[in-house]
């Protein structure tokens, strides 16, 4: 079983990514990592925090000459920034560090005007804290680093088997991709590291940064939608037989989970719904030189009853415009309960671009993880011939 959890603050010491349950012998190429960290920083509207981290990937177990060793894997990120907040949040119980626990204004920096559509406010009441310090440093998608490193595992096992996963911007507020994009133009604008906003278009990508620049004048901030692609990706993956078994709802759990996403779409979904039948399912034709059933679209994004059908697996991600912003919102303080702004700390404006990062990352484990409950195997060597009596089964369907 593939699982990956995190752990780490925004302003703490480090983050941490930790996945257990990839077989032995996956080669894993350190450069790859780390330029899947650095695609996660990048993008026009990114704040001041990322000229302070350079996120580096420290693996510190689970890997020897490298390749895994079928061990759990532990990988460190340093947060820089922690050096700005190491008497803020130290791990000790240090002097005038406590008003997270009893709503006094110590060393820390308290956050007790709540940002609407934050976790500020409901982590608080959970929590019984005065003071959302905790609770936001913990909610931060700086987090996502983590989730970037555990998805580039998941993608070294996924290359061994020929698949890829990448992704574009399809909008971003009200500038929108009006077209399909081919997946040459989704590889060179993964590839070209100065794309601003990660757009294929070159027209739409102009009008999705004129975007960003009016909410930075206006102080505001602005969501907008990612689309992950699975090319590769073998059919049978996932299940029909059990709901929490269906591919597609696994993917949407995964990608929901990524902060400030509040709505997934596996391919054309949300169109579907208004369309008829005939206009929506994916005609079957065989193509007998490649041995394979194929389709003419894609409209069901690769997956059919929970299991993949052998096109390619496409996934959106809706993201909420960023909850922190510089002309705040009113909301009402924790302790004194009188009408306030909102807290701002500096932030971020639009992050669909690395939230596309972040979601490749949550697709490819997911995928990953299917992957593995299919063919299994202690080693590599192993995945691979179960593997390839899989497609030796296809070929001879
Ligand atoms: C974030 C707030 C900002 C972002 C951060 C996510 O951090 P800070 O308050 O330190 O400026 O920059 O994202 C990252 C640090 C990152 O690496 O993506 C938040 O509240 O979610």
């Amino acid at each position: 079983m593939l699982r990956f959890v995190s752990a780490g603050e925004s302003h703490g010491q480090a983050l941490i990514a930790w996945i257990s349950g990839l077989p032995l012998g996956v080669p894993v190429d350190t450069e790859f990592i780390q330029r899947e960290l650095h695609r996660r920083q990048l993008g026009y509207g990114r704040g001041g925090r990322q000229r302070i981290e350079k996120d580096q990937a420290d693996i510190l177990a689970g890997v020897r000459h490298g390749k895994t060793i079928g061990a759990p894997i532990a990988v460190r990120i340093e947060n820089r920034d922690w050096a700005n907040w190491e008497k803020a949040l130290p791990v000790e119980d240090t002097e005038g560090a406590d008003s997270a626990s009893s709503g006094t204004k110590g060393t820390q920096r308290p956050l007790t005007a709540p940002r609407p559509g934050h976790a500020d406010l409901a982590g608080a009441l959970k929590f019984n804290l005065h003071d959302a310090r905790y609770i936001l440093e913990r909610a931060s998608a700086r987090e996502t680093a983590a989730r970037v490193a555990a998805g580039a595992f998941a993608k070294l096992l996924l290359h061994q088997f020929g698949a890829t996963v990448l992704s574009h911007t399809i909008a971003v507020g009200h500038a929108r991709l009006e077209r399909d994009a081919e997946w040459a133009e989704i590889e060179a604008v993964c590839d070209n590291l100065d794309s601003p906003l990660r757009c294929v278009d070159g027209e739409t990508e102009a009008r999705m940064k004129a975007e960003v620049d009016h909410v930075l004048r206006a102080g505001d901030s602005v969501g907008g939608v990612f689309e992950v692609v699975a090319r590769g990706i073998p059919p049978g993956l996932g299940s029909h037989a059990q709901w929490d078994e269906k591919l597609d709802a696994r993917i949407a759990r995964a990608v929901m989970s990524i902060q400030a996403v509040k709505a997934v779409e596996i391919g054309t979904g949300i169109a579907n719904a208004g369309s008829y039948g005939s206009e929506v399912q994916d005609e079957i034709r065989y193509e007998a030189s490649q041995k394979r059933f194929d389709r003419s679209s894609n409209r069901a994004g690769g997956i059919e009853g929970g299991i993949t059908n052998g096109q390619d697996v496409v996934v959106r991600g809706y993201l909420k415009p960023i909850s922190t912003l510089r002309r705040p919102l009113l909301t009402a303080d924790l302790n004194t309960k009188e009408a306030v702004k909102a807290a701002y700390e500096r932030s971020d404006v639009c992050v669909v671009p690395a939230a596309g990062v972040a979601g490749e990352a949550m697709v490819a484990l997911e995928l990953a993880s299917a992957f593995l409950d299919k063919f299994g195997g202690d080693s590599l060597d192993e995945t691979r011939r179960n593997f390839e009596g899989y497609e030796h089964q296809l070929e001879n369907f």
